[in-house]
């Protein structure tokens, strides 16, 4: 059946399609740790955990989930899943899984049928990190020491590029 953890006040849901997932979704929770948001992560698949993913959208929202960020592999199709039961925004991470380098997970969240959109970032952890820029990006519109904090993240990022000796 499986069973989820809600943090409180959490503004973002990190879901995985399996714990076996989280190396990589780490850096998404690491990385909007480093802005003081605050969020919850769980492993819920589409497929093996339907009826629990569906309830735990629901209570989500109503906790004040601002967005949810979904990892999966393989026929990826958490992302599409979790967008069919909210309106709010969802932002996918396909993962590198067990074949085909993750253009599997790539190609089966990227191509949502129109209607519905899931936001799909890159394969493996270049995504799982931009995705949490990105929604620290979409919640700071409204949340001016968030948009300090990502102005900072900015100015040090430019600060490591090394110049040519
Ligand atoms: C997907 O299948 C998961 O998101 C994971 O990326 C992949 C493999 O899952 P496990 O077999 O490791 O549970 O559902």
């Amino acid at each position: 059946m499986g069973t989820y953890v809600t943090v409180e006040n959490a503004r973002v849901g990190i879901l995985m399609g399996s714990a076996s997932d989280w190396p990589t979704m780490k850096r998404t929770s690491e990385m909007l740790s480093s802005f003081g948001i605050t969020h919850e992560s769980n492993a819920l698949s589409a497929h093996r955990n339907a009826e629990i993913l569906k309830q735990y959208i629901e209570e989500a929202e109503a906790r004040g989930i601002e967005l949810f960020i979904c990892a999966a592999g393989g026929a990826a199709h958490l992302a599409g899943v979790v967008a069919a039961h909210t309106e709010k925004p969802v932002l996918a991470c396909p993962m590198q899984a067990w074949s085909l380098d993750g253009l599997d997970s790539l190609l089966s969240t990227v191509q949502m049928p129109k209607g519905i959109p899931v936001a799909t970032f890159a394969i493996g952890s270049a995504g799982a990190t931009n995705a949490a820029i990105f929604a620290a990006q979409m919640l700071a519109m409204g949340d001016e020491s968030l948009k300090t904090a990502i102005s900072d993240f900015r100015a040090n990022q430019a600060k490591k590029v090394a110049p040519l000796e």
